[in-house]
This record gives structure tokens, sequence and C-alpha cells, in this order.
């Protein structure tokens, strides 16, 4: 411990110093047969002890300034807490009790008053001593111990720091992650408070912005290699490439040498205040393609003037630490027994100059600032606190503390309420609550002409600024760390375009998910959509699932060249059936025409040119009334085209069978006379021949009762469809998905089934009627051109089943109008070309004919 007040006749105030010169305890024993003792430390730190030369360079600076505190000198008491608490709860108890032994025991010896305590280094050890600073409640002013804990002024009363809180430092974090759109990020940690609460802190802010922890490690306090290699093989396997390092760098150190000796390049790391311009981390020889890159948040720098000679100037005779010092530097001793062992004697006149070392490169003066702030603070608060005129004091009764014996609640006042100007930097400080505001540099490792490192500024944090202007970033001046010198992407899975959503996997983190595409007639159009949007009803979606488009309207319609083809067809047959009718028409009279009635003929030939118009009806855009003609139209056609064939197989059925038995009573009758021709004595009675009258059994008459009835009961059966049940268009949006089909709906299905069904019997009775007609031997043979006119009608009919329901869309309707018009134009073909061809090509053939041959009678 450096004691350093003088007995001078100015009075005396005595600061408290603690730093964490040695790096941890060194190893003891644990035997319980001797009496345990205060263990050593080890691991002298060069940039620590620079912070404690700075206090003594600053309260050097203090005393020997006439401004501040003119009748008071500083003395010092400083401490090593060995970045361990049980060191810094040592030292405090020390200080506290002025005694060697740390016997709880406050102020019992006499001397110089204490003031306050410029400590203790890293926030678990200024965690320990401000508890019990607390007590007392006696000022401690720390440089360095950041964590966010210490902000609560319930557990910790009288503590105060020149340094931000680290919950500003985290959000800086956690908002540089997500300025770079990084959602993956790994997080390493020491084991201490800083560590502990600054990721928890950086952790809470970056997940609720939806970035991912990839992972998350502790960095050991005691050496434990085994741990070290675990985090290294962690980050190796992890597809993070930003990793978020809290820690302080003697905690670091020995990650930076494993994860060297593994060579993991090619990942960004983000470096907290303790570690960022630490010459332990960054001179690491080969640390570029490490390290390089690394973005970091470190407090203000400052110049010092004077500081850098102080420092070259040490003694190494001030005391234990200087000589300690001394001889790690040069690689010396000054202690008789070490030298007895034989190493070299130190000579107190090596220089320091010539070394270029951590303790005198004042280029980054950042912690060491604070340092110097703190010991200012402390001594602009006593300054105030001697100024005090009686009377206007701020205690009781305007009272005034004395500087000779002060209590420590008295100087808490003054630096609770102090507000001073830095010398040299003119930084203005006071306290909010004991804190600072949070600023911060942001420092990038770019390489330097030597193949070292040097901190970038790129931009800074300023936790007081508007919420937008709070990180402050210049892109183009940070030089990334991979081959494309591009900001990395950090992420676990790669955004989802439009037409693609979201899919967890199951067990992993939300940023983890594959894409998966949308089904059709759904889309999303937003990256990263959690989910895929179902088109409205008329919509679909477009190839690539990121739009609804209006479905395509379909239907067949009358510009299209199948439209225009069936047009033409059915025109066609309209046009020959007319012609047909006009030829019967011109050859009304004949025999041919007159065989069988005539009129059913024509309304047959009616029949026909009513279906093949009302094929074209099929066609265009449904509208009510199409779908209403169309289907009755079809059914009525067909209905009167199979009644009159009807009552015209009918007819041909009856005669068919009269000459039949006709036949059989000439054959009777030629067989009789046969007989008597061999026995003339039989008498024969010969049977009667019969008449033209016997062959006709029906009136024509008849037959048009047969078409106009059942005709008519089919346009009965379509009127009541009609009316109830009247078949309408609809938009058909089910049958195919990017389609809307314009159909006809039927209306009632049991409805058109009958009526269909109808014009199936009516079919399947003159088919009948025909098929017995078919061998009469008229030689218009009417009877077999209707059979074979009918069957053309069941094939047509009977293929047209399946090509429909194999049919979609508007394919539909066309197949229907080719069964109609395949089946009109072959009942128009078979029963009426051969009459035709009679009466325009055969005119020698249209006479009247006997139906039966001639009887050749013996008279003959
Ligand atoms: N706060 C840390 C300790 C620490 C430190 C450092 C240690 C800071 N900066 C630089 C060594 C070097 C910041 C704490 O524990 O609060």
């Amino acid at each position: 411990n450096l004691r350093g007040y003088k007995a001078v006749e100015k009075k005396t105030v005595v600061i408290g110093g603690m730093f964490p010169v040695h790096q941890r305890l060194a190893e003891t024993d644990s035997n319980t047969t001797i009496e345990p003792e205060s263990s050593d430390c080890e691991g002298f730190n060069f940039r620590t002890f620079r912070w404690a030369q700075t206090m003594l360079f600053a309260l050097n600076e203090i005393n020997n300034n006439d401004d501040i505190l003119p009748n008071t000198e500083l003395g010092h008491v400083i401490y090593d807490s060995c970045f361990t608490i049980s060191k810094a709860v040592e030292g405090t108890l020390t200080f506290l009790t002025g005694q060697d032994e740390a016997v709880p025991n406050y102020r019992c010896g006499d001397g110089p008053p204490l003031s306050a305590l410029v400590g203790a280094g890293g926030s678990d050890l200024s965690i320990a001593t401000a508890r019990i600073l607390g007590l007392y409640y006696f000022p401690q002013m720390s440089y360095a111990s950041s964590c966010s804990v210490l902000e609560s002024r319930f557990q910790y009363p009288t503590f105060l720091r020149t340094i931000p809180s680290d919950e500003h430092q985290s959000v800086a974090m956690a908002k540089l992650v997500l300025r770079f759109g990084w959602t993956w990020v790994g997080t390493i940690a020491a084991e201490d408070d800083y560590g502990k609460y600054g990721i928890k802190r950086f952790k809470e802010v970056v997940e609720e912005a939806g970035v991912c922890i990839s992972f998350s490690e502790t960095l050991p306090k005691i050496k434990n290699p085994e741990a070290i290699e675990r985090i290294v093989q962690t980050v190796l396997d992890s597809t993070a490439k930003i990793i978020v390092v809290f820690s302080s760098d003697v905690d670091l150190s020995p990650l930076v040498g494993e994860l060297l000796r593994n060579n993991v390049t090619n990942r960004t790391w983000i470096a907290s205040e303790a570690w960022v311009t630490s010459a332990a981390i960054s001179r690491h020889p080969d640390i570029l393609p490490v390290l390089g890159g690394t973005i970091g948040f470190a407090v203000k720098r400052a110049e010092i003037p004077g500081l850098e000679e102080h420092l070259l100037n040490v003694s190494p005779y001030n005391d234990t630490l200087t000589e300690e010092f001394w001889g790690i530097v040069f690689n010396c001793t000054m202690n008789y027994s070490q030298i007895m062992r034989g190493m070299r004697r130190c000579t107190g006149e090596e220089m320091l100059q010539k070394l270029n070392n951590t303790f005198t490169d004042v280029s980054q003066l950042r912690i060491t600032y604070n340092v110097y702030k703190a010991v200012y603070a402390v001594a602009y608060a006593l300054h105030n606190l001697e100024e005090c005129k009686d009377g206007r004091g701020p205690f009781d009764n305007g009272t005034c503390a004395d500087i000779t014996k002060f209590e420590p609640w008295q100087l808490m006042y003054y630096l609770i309420n102090l507000r001073f100007t830095v010398p040299h930097t003119g930084e203005e400080i006071y306290f909010k609550n004991g804190d600072v505001d949070g600023f911060y540099e942001i420092l990038n490792w770019q390489s330097d002409s030597e193949g070292g490192i040097t901190y970038n500024h790129i931009g800074y944090y300023n936790s007081t600024a508007p919420p937008e202007e709070k990180l402050i970033i210049n892109n183009g001046s940070i030089i990334w760390n991979n081959d494309i010198l591009e900001a990395p992407r950090s992420v676990c899975s790669e955004r989802c375009q439009p037409g693609t959503r979201m899919g967890i996997r199951q067990g992993e983190p939300v940023c983890c998910f594959d894409c998966i595409p949308c089904a059709d007639g759904e889309i999303s159009n937003t990256t990263d959509a959690r989910g895929c949007i179902q088109c409205d009803e008329d919509y679909w979606s477009n190839a690539n699932h990121d739009e609804c488009v209006p479905k395509t309207i379909e239907f067949l319609d009358f510009s299209e060249p199948l439209g225009i083809t069936l047009i033409a067809i059915a025109a066609v047959g309209a046009l020959a059936t007319i012609v047909v009718a006009i030829i019967l028409l011109m050859h009304l009279n004949t025999p041919l025409v007159n065989a069988n009635d005539a009129l059913l003929s024509f309304s047959l030939l009616l029949g026909l040119v009513i279906t093949f118009l009302c094929s074209i009806v099929f066609l265009g855009e449904p509208q009510m009334w199409s779908c209403m003609t169309s289907q009755v139209a079809l059914a009525v056609g067909f209905a009167l085209i199979l009644s009159s064939l009807m009552g015209k197989s009918a007819l041909l059925m009856l005669r068919a069978r009269a000459v039949k038995a006709v036949k059989n009573a000439l054959k009777a009758a030629k067989a009789a006379a046969a007989a008597s021709e061999q026995s003339p004595d039989t008498a024969v009675i010969a049977p009667a021949i019969p008449q033209k009258n016997d062959i006709d059994p029906i009136h024509p008459r008849h037959q048009r009762v047969i078409m106009i009835v059942c005709t008519l009961i089919q346009a009965v059966g379509c009127t009541v469809w009609l009316i109830l049940m009247p078949p309408h268009p609809v938009k058909n949006t089910a049958a195919q998905n990017i389609k809307i089909i314009l159909e006809c709906d039927p209306g009632n299905i049991i409805f058109i089934c009958s009526i269909f069904a109808y014009d199936i019997l009516l079919a399947v009775l003159t088919f009948a009627f025909a098929f017995v007609a078919r061998k009469l031997e008229d030689h218009f043979n009417e009877g077999k051109s209707v059979t074979f006119g009918m069957l053309v009608f069941f094939i047509v009919w009977i293929s047209f089943v399946p090509a429909y329901l194999s049919t979609r869309g508007k394919f539909m309707v066309a197949v229907q109008i080719f069964a109609i018009l395949a089946s009109s134009f072959g009942l128009l073909a078979c029963v009426f070309i051969p009459k035709c061809y009679v009466l325009l090509i055969k005119p020698e053939r249209n006479k009247e004919e006997l139906l039966i041959p001639r009887a050749k009678s013996r008279d003959t």
C-alpha cells in the first residue's frame, strides 16, 4: 500500500485509491495447520498501474494549484484490489480503520480525515466495497465500475462514478446490431457483474427487436483451458458472424490466445468498453485476421498534459509497487535475496523512455481520464466544503462542515451537488443520481502500416440525443474483416421473399426458419411474411405468388375460331335442312313424299332447324335468356324430331306387320292352289287378297296426334321447369382455380334430367318401332333409314357422355354443341338423303309402288 501524506503545516485530507494493479491472487496451499495469511497478488498490469499513477499525478497537480484547496494538502492511500473481491474488501476495511489489520472499527486511529475512496476497478469489486462504504455513508468515486446495478442509490447510497452506466453501452450495442440488420449473434460475457449484467441488458433489447442469440458463453474467471476450448468450438460451429463480447481484457485474453491458435477468422467482434482499446488484446501478434474489423465502444478520450512526463519519471524507489514495476519492466530486481539467487540488480538508472510500454502509452487515455476526473471531483467537493462560509452553509442552521474534521455524509452532500470543469479538457462534470451521461466513441480496429492495430473513430453514441440521432456511424470509414470488405450478414436464415412464408423449425430460435412457397391461390407480398394470404374469390395467385390477379373469365365466345366454326356448322345444318324442306315442297304430290305423312316430314325438318339453331344460343356469355332458351329449345327440338320420327315409324311398323300378314296369306293361297292342282278333287278355298287399306292400318291423323301430343308433353314439362326453377347463368369459380367459368346452372338437376330422359324415351321408342319396320320392302326404305339415323343418334349421345365429363370449362359447351350438331346431321342425312336422292336423281323411281308383289293368279 502506498501511503503518502506528509506532515506539513497545511491541513491534510486523505483520499483513498483502489486499483486492480495485479490481475489475480497468487495460489496458496490450503494448509490449515499454519495460520493463514492474506494471499499475495500476481500478474502485474501496466494499464491499471498507469491509472494509479494518474491519481498521484492528479493529486500532485491539485496540491500545486493554489486555485483548488489553497489551504489544504491532499494525501493519499492506495490499495491494490488485485481484481479480486476479497482484496478489495480487505483494502476498504484497512482504509476505514487506518490499521493494517482489517478489523471493522471505523476511524479508530487518528490522523488526517479520510475524504473518499477512488476505486475500486471492476464492478464486482466496487459492489463489494460500496456496500461497506455505504454503511458509513462514506463516498466512493469510481472510474471504471460501469455495471448497471450500481445505479441503485437505495443499495449503494454513496456510490458515484465518472464512467457511464453500462445500461447505455448495452443499448448502444443493441442499436449497432440492429442498425446493420444482424439477427443472428453470439454473445460472450465475463463471469462477473460487468459481463453478466451488460450482456443481459443487450440481449433484452435485441431480442425484443426480433434478433436471435445463437450462443451465449461465459468466460471463466479462473484459468480453465477446457472451458476456453469449448467456447472456441462453439464460435466455430455457429453460423453467427457477429459476436458480442462483454468482458474485461484480462478475462478475454486467454480466449483470444485460443482463437489465434484455431485461426478463427471471418467473424466480426463487437467489443465492450473494457477491451476495445486494450493493448493486452490488440498487441497480440497476428491479431489482424482474427480480430481486425472489430467494432467497439470506448469512453471519452482526453489528452492530459504533463501526464506522460510524470509517468516517465516514476522512480523505482517510490514504493513497493514502483519497485515491482521496475523489476518487471527491466527484468531486474532490488530484492537482496533475489540478487543472491542470481537475478540482475536494478541500477535505478534504467531509462523508461526507451521502452514502448503500455504504462507510458498516453494515446488512449480513457479510463485514465476517468481516474483523473474522479480525483478532481473529490478535490472540488472538498474545495467547496472548505470554501463554505459559516451562516450560509448547507447544513443545520446554515452551518458548515470543518475541513479538518468533517463527516463523510457532509462531503457526500458536496459531491452530489458538484459541478465543475475538468482542467485542460474543459469538460463539464456533474452527477445525475451519481451517474454521468452515456457518451461513447465507436472505434473500428484497422490495420496500421506495420501490421498492427489502430483504433479508428467511426462514430459515436450519445444517450442524451433524440432517439434518431443517438447512434451516429460513418459507414464509409469502417473496414470490415472479410473478403468482400462489406458489412457482413449474420442471419440464421435468409429472408423469405414475397411469394413464400416463414415456416418455423421445431425447436430452433425464431430467426431460423424455412421459406415455404405459398400454395396456389395464396400469396404473400412482403418479405418475411408470417403467413400467406388467401386471394379473394374472383382472384387467383400469379406465378410468383406475390400478387392476386383477377381470374380469367371463360366462356365460349362467338368470335373465337371454335365459336365461328360451330356457328358455321350449325348454319350449314340449318340451311341444309331448309333446302331439304324446299325439295320436299317442290315434290309435294309425288308418291315418295306422300308415302309417309308429309306433314311429319316437315315437322321433323322444323325440329332439326330448331336444334341446329339452338346450338348457337349455347355460345356467347351466358345470360338469363340464353340459359333458358338453349336448354329448352334443345329439349323441345329433340322432342319434336323424335315424336315426328316416332309417328312415322309407328306407321311403318304397323305397315310392316300388315305386309307380313298379307304375305303369309298369299303364301297360304299359293300352297292351297298347288295342292288343288295335285288333287283337283279337293276343294280349295282361296284366301282373300288384302287391299291397300288393309296395309295402312292407321290414318295420318293418328300419326300427327302422336307427334303433337308427345311434343306438347315436353313443352309443358319445360314450361313448368322454366317457371319453377329456371336455369340461370352462374360464375363457376370452383371447377378451375385460375378461371371463372361462366356457365348455365340448370336450376334443378331433377328437372333437366327428366326432360332429357323423356327425350331418350322417345328416342328408344322410335328406334324400336323403326327397327321392327326395317325390313319393310318399299323401295323408299324409310324403315331402314330411320333405324340407321337413330343408331347414329344413339352413338353420338352415348359417346357424348364420357367426352363431356372429361372436359373442363368452355370446351364442355363445345362438346355439347358438337353432339347436338352431330346427332342432328346424322338424322338429317340418314332420313333425308335417300329421299332427296330419289327425288332429284332417280325421279323414275318415284312412283306409286305396290308394297306387295302382285299375286300371280293362274288366270294371268
Ligand atoms: N467497467 C468494468 C471494468 C473495466 C475495465 C476497463 C477493466 C471497465 N473498463 C478497462 C480493465 C480495463 C469498465 C466493470 O467491471 O465495470
